[in-house]
Formats: structure tokens, C-alpha cells, sequence
């Protein structure tokens, strides 16, 4: 199944989140709105603002309160991923140029700014202490988590937990933030957006690990940029964690220096390939996609639940 089917039962929700995404980057700047709707053109899943209203269901569900948190959340990410093609020197998101390709680095660094302001507006409708807390906790976290990433570039002799601790705070804690978020917008009681969190949480983690998988096994034309950019960039994940683990392997791995072309670097990823890692960091996807559903099985049932489930399904085993 396709995920858009998934949440078929949300279409006219969605169609009004589409809408307002593009309402809100209306900007003075002509160069701002141009960058902020070229992002937001590249497309995406949009599986944030689905979280967000998918978490509202288990409360009062109002689209007029829930769209302002969904495009938040989608923003925020949009922005997070502007600024991160400028630190990752990334050309290509999603098969198109990049704002820092197609403009210039300062360009980029206000395009993100400018849309993370957007989104702490759209934010500011929204009456709830606890909400902004967590969200501005999670932005925390999330650029901790980018300082420590750069720290382990390069750095092999690090553990399965530093790399944890690291798409928790990536790519995990927003998720969790946007199930959580959603939920209180709607007055969902404690122990059930609490709930919501954990399974934002796990299904987050699954989500980066299998991405980070794919980023060694899939395509170019699915990725939308080179296999293995990832290793070639020094950033050690759970692949290469698993493949390091085997002392022959590591010899070779450790030879990934800062200078390598992504030529030289061929043998390394097949080397990882075929060393078992991949059906390593499945199963430990695998792991977290249980927890998730787990913690799904204790929230009450709804036809928002079977979607969570459905979608959590999808996303721990997408191909690309
Ligand atoms: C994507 O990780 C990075 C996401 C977080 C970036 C956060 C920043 C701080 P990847 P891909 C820059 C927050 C800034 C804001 C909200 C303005 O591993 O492969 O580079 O998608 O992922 O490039
Ligand atoms: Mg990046
Ligand atoms: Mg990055
Ligand atoms: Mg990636
Ligand atoms: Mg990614």
C-alpha cells in the first residue's frame, strides 16, 4: 500500500495543511519566497504533519487549531533540512538542487531562518506552555545532536550507543515532538500523549535507521543522491557499526579518510555490503518498529490508531 492511502481519511485535512504551507511563505522578499517555495516544491512525505493530526484524533480534533501545528512541524523540519544542506555541502535533495545549490550558502542560512520564524508564528496561535516547551527542548536537542555528529566524523572507534544517541536527537525526537505536540493540541490526556511520544520515538528511530540502510543499499535515482555518501562524508552508522565489529573489516573501514573520492570509497561500501551489517541494522530497525507498534497496542482504539500502525509498518521497511 502506498502511504498517501494510509491516511486516505485525512485527504481534505491534508489538502488544507498543503495549502497553508504555501500561504504561510508568502514573504516582503521576493528571493525568500522564491528559496522557501522552492523547498517546499522538492516535496516530501509530510509524515510529521500527519503525526501531528493522526495524534489529535485520540482528542477534540479541530483543524483550525491542528493545521497551525502540523505546517509548524513540517517548517521546522523544512528549515532544519535547509541549514543542513549548507553543513553537508549537499548539492541534491529529493532529485532537486538544493537552496544552496541553486543560490548560495547565506541565502540558504536565512531561507532556514526565515521559515523556522514562520513556523514559531504559526506556533504562537497555539495556547499551551507544555507545547512550546517540548518544541523548543527538541531544537535543544537536535543541535546538540548536530555539534556531536560532526565530533564522530571520522571517529571509528565509537559504539552503537554514540550512534543511538545520535539519530535520537536527528531525526527521533522531532518525530516524537510531533505526535506528542499533536496531541496536546488537542487536549489528549497525559498518559495517552505520553504514550503518543514513545511510539514517535521508536517509529523515528526505525525510520533513520532504515535510512541510513538504504543510503548503502538503494539506488542513486531512489536516493536522489550517491549510494554511500554517508561513509564517504565520515559519518559512521549503524552499518558501518556492525561491519566494524569484525577486525579484518575494520582495516579496511578505518581507511575512509576526510580526502577520499567517492571512487575509492566502492570497495569499502561492498565490503559492508557483504559482511552481514545490513541484515544487522534491519533487525535493530526491526527492534524499535515492534516497540512502536507495542506501545500502539495500549492506546485506545481508533481508525487513527490503525493508521499509526500502518504507517509505522511502512516506514520501517520503505524501500527508498
Ligand atoms: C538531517 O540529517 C539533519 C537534520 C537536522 C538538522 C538540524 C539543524 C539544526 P542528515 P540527509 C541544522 C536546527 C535548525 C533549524 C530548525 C533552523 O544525516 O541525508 O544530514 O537528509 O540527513 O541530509
Ligand atoms: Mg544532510
Ligand atoms: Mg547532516
Ligand atoms: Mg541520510
Ligand atoms: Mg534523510
Amino acid at each position: 500500500m502506498k502511504l498517501k492511502m494510509m491516511y486516505s481519511f485525512l485527504n481534505s485535512d491534508i489538502n488544507i495543511i498543503e495549502k497553508k504551507l504555501e500561504e504561510t511563505i508568502q514573504a516582503d522578499s521576493l528571493l525568500l519566497k522564491q528559496a522557501s517555495l522552492h523547498t517546499l516544491q522538492a516535496g516530501g512525505k509530510r509524515i510529521r504533519p500527519v503525526f501531528v493530526l493522526l495524534a489529535g484524533k485520540f482528542g477534540h480534533y479541530d483543524i483550525n487549531v491542528m493545521k497551525n501545528v502540523a505546517v509548524a512541524l513540517e517548517l521546522i523540519h523544512m528549515a532544519s533540512l535547509v541549514h543542513d544542506d549548507v553543513i553537508d555541502d549537499a548539492d541534491l535533495r529529493r532529485g532537486q538542487p538544493t537552496v544552496k545549490a541553486k543560490w548560495d550558502n547565506k541565502i540558504a542560512m536565512y531561507t532556514g531562518d526565515f521559515v523556522f520564524a514562520l513556523a514559531l508564528e504559526l506556533m504562537a496561535n497555539l495556547d499551551r506552555a507544555e507545547a512550546h516547551k517540548i518544541l523548543a527542548d527538541t531544537m535543544v536537542e537536535v543541535t546538540v545532536g548536530e555539534i556531536q555528529q560532526i565530533r564522530d566524523k571520522y571517529r571509528f572507534n565509537q559504539n552503537l550507543r554514540d550512534y543511538l544517541r545520535r539519530i535520537k536527537r536527528k531525526t527521533a525526537l522531532l518525530i516524537a515532538a510531533s505526535c506528542q505536540i499533536g496531541a496536546i493540541a488537542a487536549d489528549v490526556e497525559e498518559a495517552i500523549h505520553r504514550k503518543l511520544y514513545r511510539f514517535g520515538y521508536y517509529v523515528g528511530m526505525s525510520y533513520q535507521i532504515t535510512d541510513d540502510i538504504l543510503d548503502f543499499v538503494a539506488k542513486e535515482e531512489e536516493l536522489g543522491k550517491p549510494a554511500g555518501s554517508d561513509l564517504l562524508q565520515g559519518n559512521i552508522t549503524a552499518p558501518a557499526l556492525f561491519a566494524l565489529e569484525n577486525a579484518a573489516n575494520r582495516i579496511e573501514i578505518e581507511k575512509v579518510h576526510e580526502k577520499m573520492e567517492s571512487a575509492d570509497i566502492q570497495s569499502i561500501i561492498t565490503l559492508i555490503k557483504q559482511s552481514g551489517a545490513i541484515e544487522k541494522s534491519v533487525e535493530l530497525s526491526d527492534r524499535y518498529l515492534s516497540k512502536a507498534l507495542a506501545i500502539l497496542e495500549e492506546l485506545p482504539a481508533n481508525k487513527a490508531k490503525k493508521t499509526l500502525k500502518d504507517i509505522a509498518r511502512f516506514i520501517g521497511r520503505r524501500k527508498f
